[in-house]
């Protein structure tokens, strides 16, 4: 079975205030076409945040009914699985599945409940799609809490079905611990599990929710962009998002083409670099000294303008620079005069060379690397805790058990997943 896995689409998302990403996702979907048409899958995967927001405008739907028409027609006889993620609504991005399935797209939404003792015969099939004599893709949304037990569950009932020995693919939107977050804001905040809660036979786990590319315990050093791997399944990975939701994600982005034969067996993956319509760009690029003044910064934009058709520009800029009155205004004036706004500017200025006191004292001393190696947010909280006064750990500790209690009695409530937060990417 051959499978082209993609994840976190974020259609719609509005970057720094007010720019429509339209254009990009636009880039994004010519490429995937391309790839669908070349390579043939038999399946094309999408694990979960289709959408950037659970209710996205009339205009983001219909674009996204226009993109998976376009790819159902160009690729007859693929299938195509979507999951919803934590961005988006189960039950809106179910409410069309009936109709998209006469179309070979199947929906899945909603999770399944916990206690599965409860459910009625064959409430696993929900989760099924069978690809005729190739193999079985497994279709798990986002889940707010773990399921081991429903989750094998579906993998036994495809197991008792596979008796050719064919592949089966599950789909996953979780940040599993271990991974490599970089690039997602709020760190401390994820909320990771084991890879034994996702439960076992499947081949592949097509994951979605970690922006950065990666196979779960092999080295992201790997991950370049293009490039071949073969591995000994099963094997977990993310594919990455298509677009770069932020500036931090400063690594190539990537779609999976993964190709397993049987059961058991080796997977193949090769990836598939998306080229961006717009990068991210630095100015002036690290290495080179910080803007100083106010003619610095308007010399760095208007050279950029002169050289480059479109991207998104963050200014690194000297803590003490003398920029004068209304220099933002300056910025926005500028890019939109000179480029229509195909230049576009990220408010977030890295500011360099602060004073000693004051950059040391309102910043927690980590390491990156140190902040990616946590797997739970308090050994965050921990570390950080001496620059907040006003907090102590122990109380930190039970108004966090309190509100995890509360969540918990929540989560067993389900389906209500419409009331989830759903903020981290
Ligand atoms: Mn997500």
């Amino acid at each position: 079975m051959r499978i082209l896995h993609t994840a976190d689409l974020h259609l719609g998302q509005v970057i720094y205030q007010s720019y429509v990403r339209q254009d990009e996702h636009e880039a994004f979907f010519r490429q995937l076409r391309k790839w669908c048409e070349e390579y043939r899958p038999d399946v094309l995967v999408v694990s979960g945040d289709v959408f950037d927001m659970a209710q996205p405008g009339a205009d983001v739907k219909k674009y996204f009914n226009q993109k998976m028409a376009e790819l159902i027609a160009t690729c007859k006889g693929m299938k195509i699985v979507v999951t919803a993620g934590n961005h988006d609504s189960a039950s809106r991005l179910e409410a069309d599945s009936v109709v998209w399935n006469m179309a070979g797209l199947t929906m899945v939404g909603h999770a399944p409940t916990t206690d599965v003792d409860e459910l009625p015969d064959g409430w696993q099939e929900r989760f099924i799609v069978e690809v005729e004599r190739k193999g079985y893709v497994v279709a798990m949304p986002f889940m707010s809490n773990n399921r081991r037990d429903a989750i094998q569950s579906v993998l036994d009932k495809v197991v008792e079905r596979n008796e050719e020995g064919l592949p089966v693919v599950m789909m996953g939107h979780v940040a599993v611990s271990g991974g490599d977050f970089s690039g997602h804001g709020e760190i401390g905040m994820i909320k990771t599990q084991g890879l034994d809660e996702m439960g076992s036979g499947y081949d592949y786990l097509a994951l979605g929710h970690i922006h950065r590319p990666q196979t779960l315990g092999h080295d992201i050093a790997d991950e370049k962009g293009d490039g071949e791997s073969q591995y000994q399944g099963p094997v977990a990975r993310y594919s990455g998002s298509a677009l770069h939701v932020s500036c931090d994600e400063k690594y190539p982005h990537t779609v999976s083409l993964v190709d397993i034969e049987r059961h058991g067996g080796e997977v193949k993956v090769k990836r598939l670099r998306i080229e961006e319509l717009r990068h991210f760009y630095e100015l002036p690029p690290t290495g080179e000294a910080a803007i100083k003044d106010r003619k610095e910064l308007e010399e760095t934009v208007n050279r950029f303008c002169e050289t480059h058709e479109r991207g998104y520009i963050r200014l690194r800029i000297d803590h003490g620079a003398p920029l004068g009155e209304n220099y933002v205004n300056w910025i926005y004036d500028t890019l939109k005069e000179r480029t229509a706004d195909e230049v576009r500017y990220n408010p977030q200025v890295i500011w360099e060379n602060e004073p000693q006191e004051t950059a040391e004292k309102e910043r927690p001393r980590l390491e990156l690397a140190e902040i990616q190696g946590m797997i739970s947010p308090w050994g965050f909280i921990e570390k950080t805790i001496d620059d907040y006064e006003e907090f102590t750990l122990e109380e930190l500790k039970a108004d966090f058990q309190e509100i995890a209690e509360a969540i918990r009695k929540v989560g067993e409530k389900e389906p209500e997943e419409d009331k989830r937060a759903g903020k981290s990417e």
